[in-house]
């Protein structure tokens, strides 16, 4: 596997493993609290990140290099509100959107044209998350403070997720 680009997917490894991480560590926050429809979407989100992460290990392993798996480092444990955890959701998608975008340039500058097309995953990826942080953002925005408008914020975010995992049950 080309060095170059084997570097910039373990460097991609590191950004998933801390998503996972960072969104975990919302997901404990929003549970302690009362938020629980949050914080059973985040906690899917991290594990959709973990996911992220295992694919990148896996291929550049099926490819000739060697997944490199990096340490843990600790996530913050507490956010101001709902808000701030979702602005900080979407600061970090931006992030990992510039990087997933550096790593299709690097493909192209090393004419590896297999990992660039395995990396476009993640570009569309990427695309849909930032969207829906967006969209979250939003409707935060309009509720203000407003506590009924919360209570019902966080009873959709449960069916929205609960709805998602039994379409992904459903056999194709
Ligand atoms: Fe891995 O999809 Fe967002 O960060």
């Amino acid at each position: 596997m080309n060095p170059r680009v084997e570097k910039a997917l373990n460097e991609q490894v590191i950004k998933e493993s801390s998503s996972s991480q960072f969104y975990l560590a919302m997901a404990s926050w929003s549970e302690n609290n009362g938020l629980n429809g949050t914080s059973k979407f985040l906690y899917t989100h991290s594990d959709e990140e973990r996911f992220h992460m295992l694919k990148l290990i896996k291929f550049i392993n099926e490819r000739g290099g060697k997944a490199v798996i990096p340490g843990i480092a600790q996530p913050p444990v507490e956010f101001d509100n709902l808000e701030r955890v979702f602005e900080l959701l979407l600061e970090h998608e931006l992030a990992v959107t510039a990087s997933i975008n550096n790593l299709v340039d690097i493909c192209l500058q090393e004419k590896d044209y297999t990992t660039h097309n395995f990396v476009q995953w993640y570009v569309s990826e990427q695309l849909e998350e930032e969207a829906l942080a967006r969209s979250i953002l939003d409707k935060l925005r309009l509720i203000g403070g407003d506590k009924g408008g919360m209570y019902m914020f966080d009873r959709d975010l449960e069916a929205a997720v609960n709805l998602s995992a039994k379409i992904a049950s459903q056999p194709a």
